[in-house]
C-alpha cells in the first residue's frame, strides 16, 4: 500500500519541475529508471503452503535498477533464479537500462513459502516490489491455472 502514494508524489514533483525549468529530463540519475510490470501471474499450486509467481519488469528509461527484494502479506517471498535446474535464492536482480526483468517459468521466479492460505484460480495475491533506487511497486498476481502459461511469453527452451 506504501507505493501509489509514493508514485502519485513523484508525477507531481516532476510535472512543476517541468513547468520551471521545461528541460529537467536530463541529468537528474535518481528518475532515470522507468519501470512497468506486466505479464504477472501465479499458476494454481499444488502445495498449500508455497507457490512460485511470474512477472516481466519492464525498464524504459536511461538508468538501470535493481530489484533487491519482494514483500507480500499473503507469506514470506524470496527471488529465486534457476541454474542447470536447480533453483537458488538470489539477493538482487538487475534491471538493465531500456530492458527487461523477466520472471518465467523454468527460470527467475518469486518464491512464496509459509503461505496463509493455498491460492486458488480466480483469486488474486498482492506483492510489493522493492527496488534499489526505484519507489516500490504493488502488483497483483491473477491465480490462474497450474498449466497457465502467458500467450505471449518467450518459454524458457
Ligand atoms: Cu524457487
Amino acid at each position: 500500500m506504501r507505493g501509489r502514494p509514493a508514485l502519485v508524489a513523484v508525477t507531481v514533483i516532476g510535472a512543476l519541475a517541468l513547468a520551471g525549468c521545461g528541460d529537467s529530463d536530463s541529468g537528474s540519475p535518481a528518475s532515470g529508471a522507468e519501470l512497468s510490470v506486466a505479464a504477472a501471474y501465479i499458476p494454481q499450486p499444488v502445495s498449500d503452503s508455497m507457490a512460485a509467481g511470474f512477472l516481466t519488469i519492464t525498464n524504459k528509461g536511461d538508468a538501470e535498477d535493481e530489484l533487491t527484494s519482494v514483500s507480500s502479506e499473503a507469506g514470506d517471498v524470496t527471488v529465486h533464479e534457476t541454474v542447470d535446474g536447480t533453483m537458488k535464492e538470489v539477493e538482487r536482480l538487475p534491471i538493465p537500462a531500456h530492458g527487461q526483468l523477466v520472471f518465467e517459468s523454468g527460470g527467475n521466479h518469486l518464491m512464496f513459502e509459509k503461505l496463509k492460505q493455498q491460492p486458488k484460480q480466480g483469486q488474486t495475491v498482492s506483492v510489493e516490489l522493492h527496488f534499489a533506487h526505484s519507489d516500490p511497486v504493488t502488483v497483483k498476481l491473477p491465480v490462474k491455472a497450474a498449466t497457465y502459461r502467458p500467450a505471449n511469453g518467450h518459454s524458457g527452451h
